[in-house]
């Protein structure tokens, strides 16, 4: 059976029913920051509560995504770029499905962030920073990776012999040293709230 244009339009599941259904709208929630700034951590508990208050939620993180997707890649410059990129699309694909899409990913570059905005529904985008000093993050070491890029046995690696670009105007900053996981949540928790 041949379907007409309206009924296929009828057909449609839009974002404004998804939003209806889920009672917020798809958005992405990028943090950005040094490796061991804290970002899986907040990612995770981030995603826990959301889940908790029934909202459509998931994470993408660096680590799991270059296990799989992003296998290929590398930590050069260019690399990087691509990675952000791939990631900015993922996150705009879950966005669209009306997910609220929290993506945790050093990215190091200005421009590679603003790609990701620009990728991402036109105002769902949340650009946060994690701006735990690098003293703080290299003394955390959780993986041990500061230690062996001071050795050279890392190349490439951001802070130490990589650069980290910080966010001149982050929709939200927060100093993970300075601030519990719980006030970190609720900070960007009440940012959610302005866009969904
Ligand atoms: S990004 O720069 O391309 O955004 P991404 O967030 O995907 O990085 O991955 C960062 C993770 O890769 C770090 O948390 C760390 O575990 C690991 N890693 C391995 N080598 C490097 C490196 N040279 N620089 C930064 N992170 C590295």
């Amino acid at each position: 059976m041949v379907m007409s244009n309206q009924q296929l339009e009828g057909s449609t599941v839009t974002a404004a029913l998804r939003a209806a259904r889920n009672r917020h709208t798809g958005a992405v929630v990028w943090f950005t920051g040094l490796s061991g700034s804290g970002k899986t951590t907040l990612a995770a508990q981030l995603e826990r509560v959301l889940f908790e208050q029934g909202k459509e939620v998931c994470v993408l993180d660096g680590d799991s995504l270059r296990r799989g997707l992003c296998s290929d890649l590398t930590f050069s410059p260019g690399d990087r770029k691509e990675n952000i990129r791939r990631a900015g699309e993922v996150a705009k694909l879950f966005a669209e499905a009306g997910f609220i899409c929290i993506a945790a990913f050093i990215s190091p570059y200005g421009s590679e962030r603003e790609l990701a905005r620009g990728i991402a529904p036109a105002g769902k985008f949340l650009e946060v920073y994690l701006s735990a000093p690098l003293e703080v993050c290299e003394q955390r070491d959780p993986k041990g990776l500061y230690a062996k890029a001071r050795t050279g046995e890392i190349k490439d690696f951001t802070g130490v012999s990589a650069p980290y670009e910080p966010p001149g105007r982050a929709d939200l900053e927060l100093r993970t040293d300075l601030l519990s996981i719980d006030e970190c949540v609720a900070r960007v928790l009440a940012k959610i709230n302005t866009l969904t």
